[in-house]
């Protein structure tokens, strides 16, 4: 009897659907469990062969999570807003709101045609307005805690999108999206106070059960450093204050830098003698990206700012100035104390301008290159730290500069606060009234969602406002406040927003009153597990956690983490190891596998393709290999006979490939799994036969492999009941021990015979029974033994002369 794939797969997927056999129940008394994978960007490429992976993994664990009779929470949405479904709208002339419903009907028949079980009763989306609703509610509460404000700044404007980007979304100097040239430009942006959070979203990493990859990019992300702010004078007349991590080098400073931002060339412009060579420096820094600033590699450019000189104040020494590119106005003070002896970008510039190098911790060749190892100097040239080690030569000046008023011991994050604010049409509408006598006035509660208006047209306008700024019937309103003319805000939401929080709204994702009732979030929150890419660890993750803990700070949610968990994929590459991408010509497409193999097959083989956490290169020829392997499951009906236990001579590999499954499934480790089934297949059909027992153990273990295959076999075999409302197999340790073992025997390295012997035997007692076996005999026949040797579980040798 053939296996039909694609009769049966449909077969079961409707059966599936129609019983509701995946939705989580409301019954808050059973224990839970909730997983989680990142919902996809409803692109209209379609689905990717990376998607599955992720969702593949959490669907084996939720299919094993409901046999071990938890309420399992498997749900899935569409994180909708956002640039691409836009810019082919406006290419094309169609609402986004059409496409996102287009993009949004293929994928999902693409997720169905896979049989994951995912709750599809909880659907989600993000850009429908009962959804961002919500999202905008948020929004509302970090405005009404001081955390969203409004700030004037240089932002990342991309010249190609002509939308200003986050720093995430600037990737080697270019737009991530368009790669298109990105700039500096001053505007207007509303704003997220993450960096208020950095402390906790680093400390409470110890709160959860991340792979270590994701907890160290978070830390190094949010780069907690720890220095000083040190005051230094001016011949202006006034202070710069400067921050350094390396205030024990305070001695060796021997110019300072400002940014070609700060604001002290504006403020002491008359005094400055060379200022339209500044000015024109300004120009050029403002072209460059924060990432060609401060490349190593780049050949340090500045200018002294002529006619002021700065001050140190540890020993009154003048020292020049100079406006430097390599110095970023968003990062400490925007304004540095140069150490070109002991720090390598100030040596850099220090040899190009031919500045002085005063070595202040002894141990290398300064005039060579900086010396920057602070672990085992010792202090020099440095007054009253001299003879110090650098640790205690920075309590020591740290002291010095809070007594003196000089200074002062600070911390600092490379974490900046989020720029949320976006020139486009297709996000949120940011739900502020701006009104010429109450500031800023946020949308009353009940009038959310602030729904988008319809446009003619998709494009800014000239100054990068967003398409709102052109509809003057939404633009103009009334002050909710004081009911005078106001105008409201134009820009959207970056395309962050809806993910900050979808995993809540999911525990109660019809709820009209609240983000979710109270009860269900305390029911389902945390997310036991969530697996994703290592792309989200920085964004995503990291801005998930903060919304989530302000949530938590206003009673919304109780727990201070979101996730208890989180496990990350590798990627999955073209056959030639290179990443898919159309231009290379090596996308795979899910639909064309699913097929002409299979959803089952499909989904063994991603499970099968290799390590889950490493990157792996597609293999047509493997994935024939795992078809072949259902098909042999399969045809293990010809062969089945009546038993209600497992046959003692497959007990052992019966009992020790369901704790290898059982515990492989838990720790990421499918592919070993699935090489543990097929050894047991072996195992099994070497038997010439399988009993029923048997064979119900098997299609309970492959069945969150391959679903559709296991439920088949399950009710044409009259097992009883559908296969995915069973319990999951359970082991006997004790039995998982081969009994008896195969020993080899060699003479002078030769292999002379093969026993079985009991899996503790004695090496006395296993030299013995190799000795009586009359292979070994003939070989040993009038030599004189010289050594014997047995390898426990392996083998026994006998040297001869
Ligand atoms: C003097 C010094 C001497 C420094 C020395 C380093 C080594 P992290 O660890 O990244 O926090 N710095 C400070 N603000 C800067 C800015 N806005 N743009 C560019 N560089 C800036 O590094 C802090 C160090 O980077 C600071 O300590 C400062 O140089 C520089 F032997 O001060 B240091
Ligand atoms: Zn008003």
């Amino acid at each position: 009897m053939k296996y039909n794939f694609a009769e049966v797969e449909k077969k079961w997927q409707d059966i599936w659907d129609a019983k509701n056999v995946f939705a989580a129940t409301n019954d808050f008394s059973k224990p839970k469990f909730y997983a989680l994978v990142e919902f996809p960007y409803p692109s209209g490429q379609g689905l990717h062969v990376g998607h599955p992976r992720s969702y593949t993994a959490l669907d084996i664990v939720s299919r094993k999570r409901r046999l071990e009779g938890y309420n399992v929470l498997y749900p899935m949405g569409w994180d909708a807003f956002g640039l691409p479904t836009e810019n082919f709208a406006m290419k094309n002339h169609i609402h986004p709101e059409v496409v996102t419903k287009q993009n949004v009907a293929h994928f999902k028949a693409q997720l169905k045609s896979l049989g994951l079980s995912f709750d599809w009763n909880r659907e989600i989306n993000t850009t429908d307005p009962n959804y961002f609703k919500w999202t905008q509610w948020i929004f509302l509460q970090f405005f009404k805690k001081g955390l969203a404000y409004k700030k004037e700044m240089a932002v990342n404007w991309c010249t190609g999108c002509k939308v200003v980007l986050a720093n995430e979304e600037v990737v080697g100097g270019v737009c991530e999206r368009c790669g298109g040239e990105v700039v500096h430009k001053v505007k207007s942006q509303w704003m997220l106070k993450i960096t208020e959070y950095a402390e906790r979203l680093i400390n409470d990493l110890d709160l959860v059960d991340y792979i270590d990859r994701v907890k160290v990019s978070q830390i190094n992300w949010i780069g907690k450093s720890t220095g000083a702010n040190v005051n230094f004078g001016t011949t202006a007349g006034d202070n710069l204050l400067v921050y350094t991590t390396r205030p024990d080098t305070l001695f060796g400073a021997t110019y300072m830098v400002i940014s070609p931002e700060h604001s002290f060339i504006e403020k002491w412009a008359d005094k400055i003698e060379n200022l339209s060579e500044i000015k024109a420096y300004q120009e050029e820094a403002a072209k460059k990206s924060d990432f060609e600033r401060t490349e190593l590699v780049k050949e340090k450019t500045g200018v002294e700012i002529k006619g002021i000189r700065g001050i140190n104040p540890v020993n009154g020494k003048e020292v020049p100035i100079f406006v430097a590119d390599y110095v970023l106005t968003s990062y400490g003070t925007g304004a540095i104390m140069a150490v070109p002896a002991h720090d390598t970008r100030d040596w850099e510039f220090a040899k190009k301008f031919d500045l002085p190098i005063v070595e202040v911790v002894a141990g290398g060749n300064v005039q060579e290159a900086a010396f920057t190892d602070c672990s085992t100097g010792v202090m020099v040239n440095s007054d009253f730290l001299t003879g110090l080690s650098v640790e205690d030569a920075k309590v020591k000046i740290i002291e010095w500069l809070t007594k003196n008023s000089k200074g002062e011991k600070k911390v600092n994050y490379k974490l900046r606060d989020w720029v949320f604010s976006r020139q486009r049409y297709w996000g949120e509408p940011i739900p502020i009234v701006c009104c010429d006598k109450c500031g800023y006035v946020p949308v009353p509660e009940d009038q959310l969602p602030l729904q988008l208006p319809q446009v003619e047209t998709y494009e800014q306008t000239e100054t990068g406002e967003s398409p709102l700024a052109k509809i003057d019937s939404w633009v103009n309103t009334t002050c909710p406040h004081c009911g005078g003319p106001a105008k409201r805000e134009t820009d959207t939401m970056p395309q962050w927003a809806g993910s900050s929080w979808y995993f809540m709204r999911y525990c109660d994702p019809t709820n009209n009153d609240a983000i979710a009732s109270k009860e269900a979030l305390d029911y389902w929150l945390p997310v036991d597990w969530y697996n994703g890419g290592m792309e989200h660890t920085t964004l995503h993750l990291l801005y998930s956690r903060f919304w989530h803990k302000f949530l938590y700070d206003i009673g919304v949610v109780s727990t201070p983490e979101p996730y208890a968990k989180r496990t990350s994929h590798g990627m999955i590459l073209g056959e030639n190891n290179e990443k898919m991408s159309k231009s290379r010509g090596n996308v795979i497409n899910p639909d064309d596998i699913v097929n002409e193999f299979g959803a089952d097959t499909m989904r063994l083989y991603e499970m099968f393709i290799g390590d889950f956490e490493k990157s792996a290169p597609w293999n047509s020829s493997s994935i024939k290999g795992c078809k072949r392997f259902l098909e042999r499951i399969w045809n293990l009906q010809e062969i089945l006979v009546d038993g209600d236990e497992f046959r003692p001579e497959v007990e052992t590999p019966m009992h020790k490939t369901i704790k290898k499954v059982t515990e492989d499934i838990e720790n990421l480790k499918f592919n070993t799994a699935i090489a543990a089934m097929m050894a047991l297949l072996n195992n099994l059909t070497d038997t010439g036969k399988v009993n029923k027992a048997e064979l119900r153990a098997f299609l309970v273990l492959i069945n969150p492999f391959a679903p559709h295959l296991a439920e088949e076999m399950w009710q044409v075999l009259h097992f009883g009941g559908m296969l995915n409302q069973q319990k999951w197999v359970t082991y006997d340790e004790a039995k998982c021990k081969e009994s008896t073992i195969e020993v080899v025997v060699q003479i002078n390295g030769k292999i002379k015979a093969r026993l079985n012997v009991a899996a503790d035997i004695t090496a006395e007692d296993a030299i013995a029974a190799a000795k009586q076996d009359a292979a070994v005999k003939a070989a040993a026949e009038g030599k004189n033994i010289v050594k014997e040797i047995y390898v426990p579980g392996k083998l026994v040798n006998i040297v001869v002369k």
